[in-house]
């Protein structure tokens, strides 16, 4: 299902005419910000000169560093008056990121999220549980209004309070919901705990975090959802940058909004369709505050087959960031490859937690792995047999030792946002 066809099918000549356009009107926008104006005068370059693709990498790029240090307001490109809302982003270190919007923002941005609520099957018949924080974070206010415009019921529960989230779900015939994928595991469990079935659910949209398949697999089984991927970032609006359509392979990126390109984190380099590297994205109908050739830090690559739904170019599902990549004795690992190899093994439950210290000079990785109550109550040999498993499937795949604990279901945190499922106790990280 499509809510805009003409743009979402968009050919490619229609499609580089219009960014053309709205690359040249985003410079122009840009020009009112003294960190673009400067950087654009240095290198010489007016909105004009921007002709072709290769044109865009004359620009600069922009970093979440450029914006903090704007903080809080250094990236307005409109006067106060015009805005009217301000999101931040929960920076880990320093300053949070401030993002602001105009009236015309928040009508694009709800209409992006109209848009992948549409390609997922939802309509004005469906009844929407948005199970995100609704203040700061964009998902809450994001994708509440992206479901109005498609005429759903939208019920704002926002995070907390497990069990009346499930009572919500069941009373109200929720047909539809919204929240991080960890988040999603704990209702599974809660909804078992308490017995219950929700059959009326048809569409889990998670998002907000890296998920593997395997727990795509696991919420698909036992909430018995269609689970789709769901792509953003505060910078960029919010959620609605990137969503799976129904073949689940890959996420549509909005073409019309985001100006994309993947490089070489390490060089700048622009690199091919089918080569991962970092997302780099210039969105184009931002107004309070427009960027120039963001740096994601996401890593994924361009798809440049295309996709039988009809729509344009997508992304591959995101392996994690530039800065969630762990270098255990030199080799590089993602969170999301553990996740992926731990929760396939039979008799692994829902959550894991890794831990990385240095002992006598030497990374080590150990990883608390919850298991199932039948493995838990079962037969010594058989927990034995489990955790060798552990350790060699993650031998084998990650080329990594790693120490392999068994805990007990209920023993490891939950999550009702992002998940945090590394502890790294080495020095300086
Ligand atoms: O997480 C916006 C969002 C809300 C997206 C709800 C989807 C659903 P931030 O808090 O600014 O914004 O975090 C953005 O989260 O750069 C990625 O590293 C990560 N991320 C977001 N979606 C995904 C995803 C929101 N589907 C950062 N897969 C991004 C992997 C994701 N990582």
């Amino acid at each position: 299902m499509f809510r805009d066809k003409a743009i979402e099918t968009l050919s490619s000549e229609g499609l580089q005419k219009l960014q053309i356009e709205r690359l040249q009107q985003t410079l122009k926008r840009a020009q009112s910000v003294p960190f673009y104006r400067e950087r654009c005068k240095e290198i010489g370059i007016a909105p004009h000169d921007i002709q072709t693709y290769d044109d865009v990498r004359k620009l600069p790029f922009t970093t979440k560093k450029d914006l903090q240090e704007g903080y809080p307001f250094g990236f307005l490109a409109v006067p106060m008056s015009e805005v009217v809302r301000i999101h931040t982003t929960s920076g880990t270190t320093g300053k949070p990121t401030v993002v602001a919007y105009t009236a015309e923002d928040l009508e694009s941005w709800s209409e992006l999220i109209a848009r992948n609520l549409t390609m997922a099957g939802m309509t004005s018949d469906d009844i929407f549980q948005n199970m995100v924080n609704y203040g700061m974070f964009t998902g809450g206010l994001g994708f509440h209004y992206g479901s109005e415009k498609i005429g759903a019921v939208t019920i704002p529960s926002a995070t907390g309070n497990t069990h009346r989230q499930i009572e919500m779900l069941s009373d109200f015939g929720v047909t539809a919901i919204h929240c991080t994928p960890s988040y999603a595991m704990r209702i599974v469990e809660v909804v078992e705990e308490m017995g219950m079935s929700l059959p009326k659910l048809k569409y889990g949209l998670f998002g907000a975090e890296p998920w593997s398949e395997a727990v795509r697999a696991e919420l698909e089984k036992r909430l018995g959802v269609e689970a789709f991927d769901s792509y953003g970032m505060s910078e960029l609006f919010g959620p609605g940058v990137a969503f799976e359509c129904p073949e689940h392979d890959g996420l549509h990126i909005w073409h019309d909004a985001y100006y994309v390109e993947i490089i070489d984190p390490k060089t700048g380099e622009n690199l091919p369709p089918g080569v991962r590297g970092e997302l780099v994205v210039t969105p184009l109908l931002k107004y309070a505050m427009p960027l120039l050739r963001y740096r994601t830090g996401d890593i994924t690559m361009l798809m440049p087959e295309p996709c039988p739904c009809g729509r344009g170019m997508r992304i591959a599902r995101l392996t994690g960031r530039t800065d969630d990549m762990l270098i255990i004795r030199g080799i590089n690992v993602f969170p999301s490859q553990i996740e992926h190899i731990v929760m396939q093994i039979p008799g692994v439950g829902d959550q894991f937690m890794v831990t990385i210290e240095r002992v006598n000079h030497l990374d080590e990785m150990s990883i608390s792995v919850e298991i199932t109550d039948d493995v838990f109550n079962g037969e010594l040999d058989q927990l034995t047999k489990l955790q060798s498993r552990l350790v060699d499937e993650l031998k084998e795949r990650l080329e990594l030792r790693t120490t392999i604990r068994l805990v007990e279901r209920g023993s490891l945190p939950r999550f009702e946002g992002k998940a945090k499922r590394v502890i790294d106790l080495r020095e300086g990280m």
